[in-house]
């Protein structure tokens, strides 16, 4: 067992052969899929976050990973959010390859896809690879992904740009990844579904996990409706506002997008590019996330409807996120940090448990289900990444050890109660494994 503030050595620590195990058993010969039983395919920022697991073991699997993700971005620069193993029978996930139909549509890659995207975590999880593993190969696979990068960027700015203040919306709850956090609740209360369409389907998430843990029906209810209805314009992204049911500008999704431009920069310039256009892009979206995004009453972020043109009232987790934009102004990271340390998530120095995922103090806080309440490491490496962009070594630190001690005690389950601390979800989970490796080998970096 390893205590919260003793540092853990890479390569004799027990929970880092399990990490590298978790890893190795999840790997399906290009990619790494999130869980065998509940996630067999490749998922797109999952994709992301492992891959900076793998530059730490096996270098040339984080390069492997993130060259077959881009093997599947459409032609007009989405990259999906599953890319469906064509080896795993159609139905072993719902919604699953048939359902998605993205054969049928002009410019979808030959291996079958969904048609929704995810935070555009890559190029921020690129570059932090390489600067983990620096090799000849590794910048070459740099150089060779980074015009599908720029070209994932140009997607997002351009033709998910609904609002036209210089953010990407989101059309789906699953595009921000927390796929029913409280943040959508007001969104989603609006979107026409009923239960008695789902009974055409089998959901096959509920023969692997509680359903306590996971979305309810009526969730599941809408999330089909709202691809329905993307699905029958062939997923084409011009009339959104006008006929699409759920739109909203996420703090999250907008940080990944901005963070995305400063890591462009770095690897412009590290390969011969320029990376002028990178910053001046960057710069310009952190504007338009304080201006749309920033709610001076609650001292944090929230997400903004687009069919009410304003702000969610839910203080989730996706409010801290824009920490990850190293250009956010003094004022914001002060009020995000107020927000962090309070009763509501308990950032601190010494701290028992990472952060929820929602508000700790708010009625609809449930502590074991999924995206409302539960632990997860993705969300708190990204705000560890931000503390530490922000000059914060002791609250990047506290958060670093209350991670390592969770999994410590717990293993890479997918998400933790955070109370508690007991593993829930998938028992084996990737983005679990690879950042529990970074935040082992970061020790303050
Ligand atoms: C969860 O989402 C999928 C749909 O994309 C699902 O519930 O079936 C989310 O936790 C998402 O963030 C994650 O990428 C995915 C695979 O781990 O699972």
């Amino acid at each position: 067992m390893v205590s919260a503030m003793v540092p853990v050595t890479p390569d004799d620590g027990e929970l880092w052969r399990l990490a590298v195990r978790t890893l190795d058993d999840n790997w399906e010969h290009d990619h790494t899929v999130p869980s065998r039983t509940l996630y067999p395919h490749q998922w797109s920022w999952d994709s992301a976050f492992i891959a900076i697991g793998w530059a730490h073991v096996r270098p040339e699997r984080a390069w492997a990973e993130l060259t077959s993700l881009f093997a599947a971005q459409w032609g007009d620069g989405r990259v999906p959010h599953i890319v469906f193993n064509p080896a795993v029978s159609g139905d072993a996930y719902f919604p699953g390859p048939g359902f998605w139909a993205s054969a049928t549509v002009a410019g979808a890659p030959p291996v079958a896809t969904s048609g929704l995207v995810q935070p555009p975590v890559h190029a921020l999880a690129a570059w932090h690879a390489y600067r983990r593993a620096p090799s000849e190969s590794g910048r070459a696979a740099l150089g060779r992904l980074y015009p599908r990068l720029v070209a994932q960027q140009h997607y997002l700015a351009t033709r998910r740009d609904v609002g036209g203040a210089g953010l990407a919306s989101i059309v789906h709850p699953w595009e921000s990844g927390l796929d029913n956090s409280p943040a959508w609740d007001e969104p989603m209360a609006a979107v026409p579904a009923e239960l008695a369409a789902l009974r055409a389907y089998r959901r096959r998430d509920l023969a692997h996990a509680d359903a306590a843990h996971r979305p309810t029906d009526l969730d599941y209810a809408r999330y089909v409706a709202i691809v329905t209805a993307y699905r029958s314009v062939g997923y084409r992204d011009d009339g959104l506002a006008d006929r699409h049911p759920f739109l909203v500008e996420c703090p999250l999704f907008n940080a990944a997008m901005g963070a995305a431009e400063h890591a462009l920069a770095g690897i412009a310039a590290e390969i011969g590019a320029d990376p002028g256009p990178h910053r001046e892009r960057a710069a310009r979206i952190t504007a338009a996330v304080l201006d749309r995004l920033y709610e001076p009453t609650t001292g944090t972020f929230h997400p903004r409807d687009l069919r009410t043109d304003h702000r969610t009232p839910a203080r989730t987790v996706l409010g801290l996120t824009p920490l990850i934009l190293p250009d956010l102004p003094a004022r914001q990271v002060e009020a995000i940090l107020v927000e962090a340390g309070s009763a509501r998530f308990g950032l601190a120095a010494r701290m028992t448990r990472p952060l929820p995922s929602h508000d700790r103090t708010a009625t609809d806080f449930e502590p074991l289900r999924y995206w409302r309440g539960p632990s997860w490491m993705n969300i708190n490496w990204l705000v560890r990444h931000g503390l530490v962009a922000h000059g914060q070594p002791a609250l990047a630190a506290g958060l670093r050890s209350s991670m390592i001690e969770l999994a410590a005690r717990a293993g890479c389950h997918e998400y933790f109660h955070p109370e508690t601390g007991a593993g829930l979800g998938s028992p084996a989970f990737g983005w679990t494994a690879a950042l529990l490796l970074d935040v082992l080998a970061a020790d303050g970096r």
